[in-house]
């Protein structure tokens, strides 16, 4: 674990492996606790989130000691103002809880740097599978040495989709159901893996053709919307739009596969 080399060598992409694999030490060594059942009488749940903030702590550390001039939007500790606020790091410090608490391995750590409001870094750590995939704007994105390119597949039929359920509360503008019905029909396989962060990645890598949720936050797409689009791909909202961070919907593809999955979305 934690062989990952990365092919490129700038100071943010520096920054970005000491954060994720510091706090992948710390996240592994929970896991292994929730997965032989040795969590605390409070329940996994409990446990789990105490991963997650140490895991947020981490890389607080790191990218503050690193820039301590950024901007810092987290999921659990919310929103630190820099005194260069134009740059500002977006952290999810545990994507896939769900699969954590079940011990399930497929999780990640995702850290994303944002300038003037445009994605210019980012990185999406699964320690488990010791998959580093990362992107710096212009130079294109990588999944550990090898460089990433979106999917060449041109038939909608032979697709394979990912996709994030929305939450039983999620009463958006989206008929949810009715798309998964449709996409189900018309392509090869659906797949619901339960990390967003990962998700984008396999787009990235052409493992999926396309993704698409309709509720995420910030963190969630970050990071893998940039390394998404240096492999090529096409990110935009459930519109077709660019506002994805704003909207929380997002659809992630090579350029072809977009088109075909936001006619049915539409
Ligand atoms: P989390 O693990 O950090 O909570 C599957 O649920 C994936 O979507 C996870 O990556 C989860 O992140 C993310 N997610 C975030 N907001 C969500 C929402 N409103 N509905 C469903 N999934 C959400
Ligand atoms: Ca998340």
């Amino acid at each position: 674990m934690f062989d990952s080399k990365l092919a490129l060598s700038t100071p943010t992409l520096n920054t970005l492996y000491t954060a994720c694999t510091r706090a992948a030490r710390g996240l592994v060594r929970d896991f292994g606790e929730v997965e032989h059942l040795q969590v605390s009488r409070k329940g996994p749940g409990d446990f789990v989130s105490k991963a997650d903030l140490k895991s947020e702590q981490t890389i607080i550390d790191v990218l503050q000691k690193a820039t301590p001039t950024y901007s810092l939007l987290v999921e659990e500790a919310g929103a630190f103002e820099g005194r260069e606020p134009e740059y500002r790091w977006i952290v999810d410090p545990l994507d896939g809880t769900t699969n954590f608490i079940n011990a399930i391995p497929h999780f990640a750590i995702s850290i994303g740097l944002e300038h003037k409001g445009v994605m210019i870094a980012g990185m999406v750590y699964d320690p488990v599978k010791d998959e580093m995939f990362y992107a710096e704007k212009g130079k294109g994105a990588f999944l550990n040495e090898k460089r990433l390119r979106i999917s060449a597949k041109d038939s909608f039929d032979d697709a394979v989709i990912g996709v994030t359920f929305p939450r039983h509360d999620d009463k958006g503008e989206f008929d949810f159901y009715k798309t998964l019905q449709g996409v189900e029909a018309s392509t090869a396989a659906v797949r619901r893996m339960g990390s967003a962060v990962l998700d984008l990645c396999y787009v990235a890598a052409g493992r999926y053709e396309c993704y698409w949720s309709q509720a995420l936050s910030p963190w969630d797409m970050a990071a893998g919307s940039l390394i998404v689009q240096e492999a090529g791909g096409v990110v935009t909202d459930l519109k077709g739009k660019d506002g994805f961070m704003e909207t929380a919907h997002i659809l992630a593809g090579s350029e072809k596969m977009h088109q075909t999955l936001l006619n049915l979305i539409k």
